[in-house]
């Protein structure tokens, strides 16, 4: 085990003298092993230069946040997933955003989670979170778009409901607006409902694109002119999507969970059936790729094999100050507590991972994006105590 016993005490300590901006009752989730195998290759070659890396708490305190962004001025919007409540950030201010919590429904792993901001929020003001939300019989996960104005949260407009929610396990959620087109993607969870992750008909368990401004399916989906839950989907046969990230080729990637094994990175292409379908029950034996589903299953580009690290958010690292690490994909994984840089070649074959020491003394990583100026932007998931980190080469 890389991680000294010494520096994990240190890590705390920092962190309880540190976590001051918001009253914090959780504490960290246990019983999980910390795995340092980072799955199928490891290492990068040794004429690699890769960086020494700079991280950097840029707050402290929080509960379970979830995603990151970063606005065009600077600032940074956080969403806080249990407590459904939305922070904004900037020249070391922290401020809470206006936000209906109470409308947002919290159970298990869902809640407030992820967040996007408009291409043109300088002129629209528009951002987007994945939430769980309350229906006449019962919950759902939803795609809801906002005006953010002086720091209120205004005018929601629920783009897609009826994400299926079940007790709050595997609700996803993943959003992230393709910079070639404006599509607005949605990442979710099967729900652990038998069925769902290969039913066209529901939206769990896809990839989903719908247009960001009325939430009508993209017309260019595989199954569009069929109509219903179908022609919003993009692809389909995933267990619990909980990253998505847009290659410099335009490509869009996921990442998902595995059961006891295999994460997953996919490519995705439209149509694409990436094979997960729990039988009988739900039964977690099932294959993460099934290849005795009927038709082709997309193989992943990436597995864990067993165990798993709980891979979650990911982002495309740019920048000539990255070394070889420019071009890599940067993955949050929270069970590993690490930041893995995956390096694949134009045609999505992995040629290695690193995983810096830095990266690995804050806990579970739940998310990574990326900031303007190439840093990149994460977030811990340690049910307490959490911070908001910035990674950058040093
Ligand atoms: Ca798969
Ligand atoms: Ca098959």
């Amino acid at each position: 085990m890389r991680r000294a016993p010494h520096l994990v005490a240190l890590t705390a300590l920092v962190a309880t003298l540190l976590a001051t901006l918001v009253p914090s009752t959780g504490s960290a989730r246990d019983g999980e092993p910390v795995h340092t195998s980072p799955g199928a290759r490891s290492g990068a070659p040794e004429t690699a230069t890769i960086p020494d890396l700079r991280v950097r708490m840029l707050a402290h305190g929080f509960r379970f946040p979830w995603d990151v962004q970063q606005l065009p001025s600077g600032a940074l919007l956080v969403t806080e997933r249990n407590r459904a409540r939305l922070h904004h950030l900037a020249r070391g201010r922290h401020r809470s955003i206006e936000f209906p919590s109470e409308d947002v429904w919290v159970a298990v792993e869902t809640g407030l989670m992820s967040l996007a901001v408009d291409p043109d929020f300088a002129t629209n003001r528009r951002i987007y979170t994945c939430q769980g939300g309350f229906t006449a019989t019962g919950h759902e996960v939803r795609v809801v778009a906002w005006k953010l104005v002086r720091r209120k949260a205004r005018h929601p407009q629920t783009l897609i409901g009826g994400i299926p929610a079940l007790e709050g396990g595997h609700g996803g959620c993943r959003l992230l607006i393709d910079r070639d087109n404006g599509a607005l993607l949605v990442g979710t969870g099967d729900a652990r409902l038998v069925g769902n992750a290969r039913n066209l008909d529901t939206l769990g368990g896809k990839v989903l694109r719908l247009d960001r401004f009325t939430g009508a399916a993209w017309p260019r989906n595989t199954w569009y002119a069929e109509g219903g839950n179908r022609a919003y989907v993009l692809t389909y046969g995933h267990r619990n999507v909980q990253g998505l990230a847009q290659r410099e080729d335009g490509r869009i990637w996921s990442v998902e969970q595995g059961t006891y094994r295999d994460d997953e990175v996919n490519r995705l292409r439209a149509g694409g059936d990436y094979g997960w379908d729990p039988r009988p029950e739900y039964n977690e034996t099932s294959p993460m790729t099934d290849h005795t589903l009927p038709g082709p299953q997309v193989d992943a580009k990436w597995s864990s094999g067993d165990p798993t690290l709980a891979t979650s958010g990911a982002a495309w690292v740019s920048g000539e100050q990255w070394g070889d690490l420019d071009g890599t994909l940067a993955v949050a994984a929270l069970k590993s507590q690490r930041l893995l840089f995956m390096k694949f070649d134009p045609i999505g074959r992995v040629r290695w991972i690193e995983t810096p020491e830095p990266t690995m003394r804050y806990g579970r990583l739940r998310s990574v994006t990326s900031a303007a100026n190439g840093d990149l932007l994460v977030t811990t998931s340690n049910g307490g105590l959490d911070h908001v980190l910035r990674v950058s080469p040093r």
